[in-house]
């Protein structure tokens, strides 16, 4: 079955086939929706799953991100604007003080996988700026990332001012030093542990 070539073209991190198997898919006139929906954005799932088991390492689940992305701009064009993945809006950042940005752009792409639009504030973000980019990006769901023990507190503090704010966006944390009690503690909706758990609970915290 072809889509479930697809599929197995991301898993198996195939660079070389995936533009031609969707490509192929799309002028034979399979819909696109299937093409993303099972194949594309399906196997991406089962990466963030193998990634999290330890089934999977960073350096496979980038270029599994990457052949995804790859199918995706072959499909791009033929999408209708109630066809493109639409999960949300996600504003992603990592906090003042702190330059570590692999594992947020890890996130990143995880959550792209995940049908999610993403606004990168890059790194060093101070509170005040995420606060500004929830409301004029519309933001679903707002992501912040630390690397240090010394910007916890920076991301306590941006945590503080996005709840003054009075934002309805749900807000999660995650990076190396953090807990599930520290989440909790400065009023997060969510710890996200690694990437894909990341852009799976950013899924249910959507879902209610
Ligand atoms: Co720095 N650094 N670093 N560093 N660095 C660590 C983090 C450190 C543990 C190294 C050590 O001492 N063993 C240590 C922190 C100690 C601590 O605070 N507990 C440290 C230090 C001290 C420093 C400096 C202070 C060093 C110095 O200058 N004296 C300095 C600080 C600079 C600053 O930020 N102001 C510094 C600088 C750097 C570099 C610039 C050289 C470089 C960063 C390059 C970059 O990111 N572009 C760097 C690196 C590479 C590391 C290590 C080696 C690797 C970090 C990494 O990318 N891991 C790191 C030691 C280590 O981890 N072995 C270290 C891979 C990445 C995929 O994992 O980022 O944890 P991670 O992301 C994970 C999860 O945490 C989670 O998902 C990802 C995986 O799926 N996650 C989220 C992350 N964000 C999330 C957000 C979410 C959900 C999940 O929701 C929104």
């Amino acid at each position: 079955m072809a889509i479930n070539d697809i599929y197995e073209a991301v898993v198996n991190l195939n660079d070389a086939e995936i533009v031609s198997l969707v490509q192929s898919e799309v002028d034979g006139g399979t819909a696109v929706s299937p093409i993303l929906k099972d194949g594309l954005i399906a196997a991406m799932d089962e990466v963030g799953l193998r990634f999290s088991k330890g089934d999977m390492f960073v350096p496979e689940m980038l270029r599994a991100a990457q052949v995804m992305k790859a199918g995706l701009e072959i499909i791009k064009p033929h999408l209708t604007e109630g066809e493109m993945p639409n999960s949300g809006t996600v504003v992603l950042g990592t906090v003042q003080g702190d330059l570590h940005d692999i594992g947020k752009n890890l996130v990143a792409m995880m959550m792209e996988g995940a049908g999610f639009k993403v606004i990168d504030l890059g790194v060093d973000v101070p509170g005040e700026t995420f606060v500004k980019a929830v409301g004029e990006h519309q933001a679903d769901v707002i992501g912040l990332s630390a690397l240090l023990t010394t910007t916890m507190p920076a991301m306590e503090e941006a945590v503080g001012l996005l709840r003054k704010a009075g934002i309805s966006a749900k807000i999660l944390v995650g990076g190396a030093p953090l807990t599930e009690s520290f989440a909790e503690k400065i009023g997060a909706d969510g710890y996200g542990e690694d990437a894909p758990s990341a852009a799976r609970l950013a899924k249910d915290l959507l879902a209610g």
